[in-house]
């Protein structure tokens, strides 16, 4: 399991690093004390298996900042966020991990677990 995962990731970074992208990607991920302002941030806790579904979509307006926590109260886990190709990193069972990243790019996003393969949610950027 832990082989596929680490294969789902590498197509993953990929498909959303590929060529020109990156250095877009690496700048819009920038955040300091300067640029975050706390009235600008959604801040979201993903509970596997309580509030995740293929059907739980997590609407955020372009611009904003994301706070996501994800815990797994029942196994540890690893949680990607395609497209904008973040990751908690491994998360132990009943612990909280976290993404916090500015919403610049629109569309559907899968949050994805590197530990099952399932889809937990989308993450939908809409155009303010
Ligand atoms: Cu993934």
């Amino acid at each position: 399991m832990k082989k596929i995962c680490v294969v789902l990731f590498a197509c993953c970074a990929l498909v959303s690093c590929g060529g020109s992208n990156e250095a877009a990607s690496t700048t819009s991920l920038a955040v300091t004390a300067d640029t975050l302002d706390p009235a600008n941030v959604f801040e979201y806790t993903i509970t596997v298996g309580e509030n995740t579904g293929t059907d739980v979509v997590i609407e955020v307006p372009q611009g904003k900042m994301v706070s996501l926590s994800v815990v797994n109260p029942s196994s540890h886990d690893d949680v990607h966020l395609h497209g904008y190709d973040l990751s908690t990193g491994t998360i132990e069972k009943g612990e909280t991990g976290s993404m916090m990243f500015e919403a610049s790019k629109t569309g559907d996003f899968e949050i994805e677990s590197h530990e099952t393969g399932e889809l937990i949610s989308i993450l939908r950027v809409t155009t303010p």
